[in-house]
């Protein structure tokens, strides 16, 4: 499946996976960045800084020591700013009924600033249903957990392929998946891979990488999430710029296959 984000924009209907094709197109970036930073001021200066270089800002919210409510407001002032679009990377994992909650109230109240979360499947499908009741009005989209970079992780064949049919079967609010393959030919789903480095094949704790060309070109996935590789460089505009270069060279690439 060689379509081009532009033309992939026409086959979904969820605003938030249209907007963030057609933005990429315009843009010409496919990198996510994960801002996984503890003070709120350190992750609004890199969303201002970076901003420009991304598609995607990805936060942890529940790492932010000093998080508030003006924080989220903030975020999303930079994001219309800059032009990106924010994922909270919550990674839900509870029955319908309480991660509704969790999305929509709380300190955090989610689905209020964030238009892309995700969530895992183990459940099952009732956590879709509970995440849609409150974010599809609201025009948000969710990426289902299908892969993980971790080493060691449980994920198989089995279950991966389960994610893929309930993505069809919600394709209104399910938008794509955390993976580190590309799952299906069905050009509305957007493929997001974690565990990306350019110079590192891992950390101490399991994470396993792979080159921002090997996910887009050989595993033929769409948008790079990198953090450490990035907000840990010494000079992380430059670090951006050699990121989303590869990875959009990799997509054009792709496109000539
Ligand atoms: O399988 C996964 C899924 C995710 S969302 N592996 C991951 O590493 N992530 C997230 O991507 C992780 O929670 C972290 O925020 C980011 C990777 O960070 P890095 O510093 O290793 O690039």
């Amino acid at each position: 499946m060689n379509l081009s984000f532009y033309d992939r924009a026409a086959q979904t209907t969820n605003p938030t996976a249209k907007a963030l094709l057609q933005l990429m197109d315009t843009k010409k970036t496919n990198l996510c960045l994960s801002a996984d930073l503890s003070c709120a001021g350190d992750v609004l200066a890199l969303a201002d800084k970076l901003g420009p270089q991304i598609c995607v800002f990805k936060t942890h919210v529940d790492i932010i020591q000093d998080f508030t409510r003006s924080f989220a407001s903030e975020l999303t002032n930079l994001s219309e700013k800059h032009n990106f679009i924010i994922f909270e990377d919550r990674k839900f994992a509870d029955i319908g009924h309480t991660v509704k909650e969790q999305y929509g109230k709380g300190l955090y109240s989610i689905a209020d600033w964030a238009p892309i979360t995700n969530a895992h499947i183990l459940p099952g499908e009732g956590i879709i249903d509970g995440l849609k009741s409150i974010g599809l009005n609201k025009g948000n989209g969710l990426l289902l957990l299908a892969q993980m970079s971790s080493k060691g992780n449980l994920f198989n064949e089995a279950y991966t392929a389960s994610a893929v049919e309930m993505a069809k079967a919600h394709r209104d609010f399910v938008i794509g998946f955390i993976t580190q393959h590309r799952l299906t030919e069905d050009p509305a789903f957007i493929s997001f891979t974690p565990g990306i480095s350019s110079t590192d094949q891992g950390d101490a704790l399991g994470q396993q990488y792979v080159t921002p060309r090997q996910a887009i070109l050989e595993n033929h996935t769409d948008v790079i999430i990198v953090g450490r590789g990035i907000y840990g460089a010494t000079d992380p505009i430059a670090a951006a710029e050699a990121y989303r270069a590869e990875a959009w060279q990799a997509y054009t690439d792709r496109l000539c296959l």
